[in-house]
């Protein structure tokens, strides 16, 4: 519980820093599935929001870790719930579900600033 309160202030930290440097923060949406994620497509970077959208019949508990090993936990995710983080560390990220551990995203997130991949 104090872990999650911590992440989410963190996480509310970073849009604010994001928000007062002008920069704009891109929002992603990846549907869950019954027993996977949809590809995470583009670039993720630090900042951006990600929302998990959960249209399967289950109940999920998505949680990122990130490159410096800290974790994000999205908590219970019960079917037509939608749920949104902030991503927080640039580097190698998985997100994965507590209960079903076959649900396995990696991706990478880019620092801010970083040259758009071309
Ligand atoms: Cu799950």
């Amino acid at each position: 519980m104090r872990r999650s309160i911590a992440a989410l202030a963190v996480a509310t930290i970073a849009t604010a820093l994001s928000l007062s440097s002008g920069a704009s923060a891109a929002e992603h949406t990846v549907v869950l599935h019954h027993m996977e994620l949809d590809k995470i497509e583009g670039e993720m970077r630090v900042g951006d929001v990600v929302t998990f959208d959960n249209r399967s019949d289950m109940a999920h508990n998505l949680y990122i870790t990130y490159s410096d090993g800290t974790v994000d936990n999205l908590d219970t995710q019960v079917p037509g719930v939608k749920r949104s983080l902030t991503l927080r560390v640039a580097g190698p990220t998985v997100i994965r579900c507590w209960i079903h551990p076959i649900i396995k995203s990696e991706l990478v997130v880019l620092d801010r600033d970083a040259a758009a991949d071309k």
